[in-house]
């Protein structure tokens, strides 16, 4: 096993990797700013080193200091977490580079991955269903691409292949509106990602976003861990995500995940992974996919009973899976809520110090935080400041426990938006299941 590892993050991960590698007996050195001296995981790793100020690019993101902390404390890997660092292709590279081991897929795999282009080309090569789309770059040609999009047929939807998570799109409703909007949506990705390469698909008006967990050890072995649904978001941010995806069959859900974990196969695809569809009438259709271990991974933990992060550090070691694809099963239904300390109306961050917290507690409950009374959230970072999840043998029993949960979370000191997670959870069209990626929006009234 891994002997030490560096965590290259913060927050709620940064303690979630310290509890996984605690349960393996991997030592930990935990990088902070100056602004997080005193977060929980801070306090509890085994080394710590100041990496720099508060702001993110003097510090989390600074790749010199975390792979200087690398070398001080004779650590022998990172893990990256979520956002900051994790799908930057250059660090990895520079990791590896320095002699350490990225607790993540290989460099060229994240390079290929980020470009959306490449990315789509490689999984459609693989058997994964994709939209009907430009299948590569838009070229300067107007006449051509006039011709793709009325092959696709109207509204189509321009993406920057640099772009990703909702930045750089453009949908066209009508081939007037085409040339212009290509135009626009490939210097806006020029100046954005410094890559003016844009493509095509068709635009899928009220699809739902469902995504497929994979793990696989580069040495091939790939498995799926089913499906979650991270459709109720409000501009691009989840909200609420669940597992498994209300009214996915056992039939759909082996369909489109032996695909996934075939193209892992196909790609020499080394970690955790996720696939990101959007499923309209019965249909899933590739778009993007995720190399890092993303926020909403306890969902799946919950209900296939497999600890996600610690796979991936006994992946970093060079250990094959621990599970096969028969082992994995999923049983009963699992939701998540995520905690922001943000107004829950107007959504604006409410930093502060956190003067009283309890935590919810009781059967099928888990609570994902690294606050506690007397914790500062700064102001410097993501607002999310820990997730509710609950888990059921049905997805009412689950909903039953968020509302438990939620009344009984108590954090006094700044705004949080279990209020707006209360009324999700008290919604009639939630409850029922399977709403689209723009209801959230809508009941919002935006
Ligand atoms: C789409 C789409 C409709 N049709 N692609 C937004 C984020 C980025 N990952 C892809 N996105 C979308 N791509 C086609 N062909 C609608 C969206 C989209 C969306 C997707 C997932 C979750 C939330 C979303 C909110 C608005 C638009």
């Amino acid at each position: 096993m891994l002997d030490k590892v560096v965590i290259a993050n913060r927050g709620e991960i940064a303690l979630r990797i310290l509890r996984a590698c605690r349960e393996l007996g991997i030592k930990t050195v935990a990088v902070h700013s100056t602004a997080d001296r005193d977060l929980k995981h801070v306090l509890l790793a085994d080394e710590t080193i100041c990496i720099g100020k508060a702001p993110a690019t003097e510090s989390y993101l600074n790749i010199p200091a975390i792979i200087s902390a690398a070398e001080v404390t004779d650590a022998i890997a990172i893990h990256p977490g979520y956002g900051f660092l994790a799908e930057n292709a250059d660090f990895a590279e520079q990791v590896e580079k320095s002699g350490y081991i990225f607790i993540g897929p290989k460099p060229d795999t994240i390079r290929m991955m980020g470009d959306k282009v490449s990315a789509i080309t490689a999984m459609k090569q693989a058997g994964v269903p994709c939209v009907p789309g430009s299948d590569g770059p838009l070229g300067d040609d107007e006449k051509t691409n006039l011709q793709i999009a009325k092959r696709i047929g109207y509204p189509v939807i321009i993406k920057a292949a640099g772009g990703g998570g909702g930045r750089g799109m453009r949908v066209v409703r009508q081939e007037s509106e085409l040339l212009e909007a290509i135009a626009i949506t490939q210097t806006e990705a020029g100046n954005f990602f410094g890559n003016s390469m844009v493509y095509m698909e068709k635009f899928l008006e009220n699809p739902r976003h469902i995504e497929v967990q994979v793990l696989a050890d580069g040495q091939g072995g790939a498995i799926h861990l089913a499906e979650r649904d991270c459709s109720m978001q409000r501009r691009h941010q989840k909200v609420v995500e669940e597992a498994p995806a209300p009214g996915i069959t056992e039939d759909m859900r082996k369909f489109i995940g032996d695909r996934c974990a075939k193209a892992c196969i196909d790609i020499g695809y080394r970690g955790a992974g996720t696939f990101e569809f959007l499923y309209e009438n019965g249909e899933f259709y590739f778009i993007e996919m995720n190399t890092r271990i993303q926020v909403e991974h306890p969902v799946t933990e919950m209900v296939t009973g497999v600890d996600l992060i610690k796979e991936q550090l006994r992946i970093a070691a060079g250990q094959p899976l621990s599970i096969s694809q028969e082992q994995v099963t999923v049983r009963g239904h699992a939701i998540e809520c995520r905690i922001n300390a943000e107004d829950a109306e107007t959504f604006l961050p409410s930093p502060g110090l956190i003067d009283r917290f309890h935590p919810p507690g009781g059967m099928g409950i888990r609570w994902d935080s690294h606050i506690y009374s007397g914790y500062r959230v700064p102001a410097h970072y993501d607002s999310m400041i820990g997730k509710l999840i609950t888990y059921g043998e049905n997805r009412d029993i689950a909903i039953a426990r968020m509302k438990n949960a939620l009344r009984e979370l108590v954090v006094e000191g700044i705004k949080t938006n279990v209020p707006l997670q209360q009324k999700i959870m008290a919604d009639e069209n939630f409850q029922h299941g399977g709403t689209n990626i723009h209801y959230l929006e809508k009941k919002l009234g935006l």
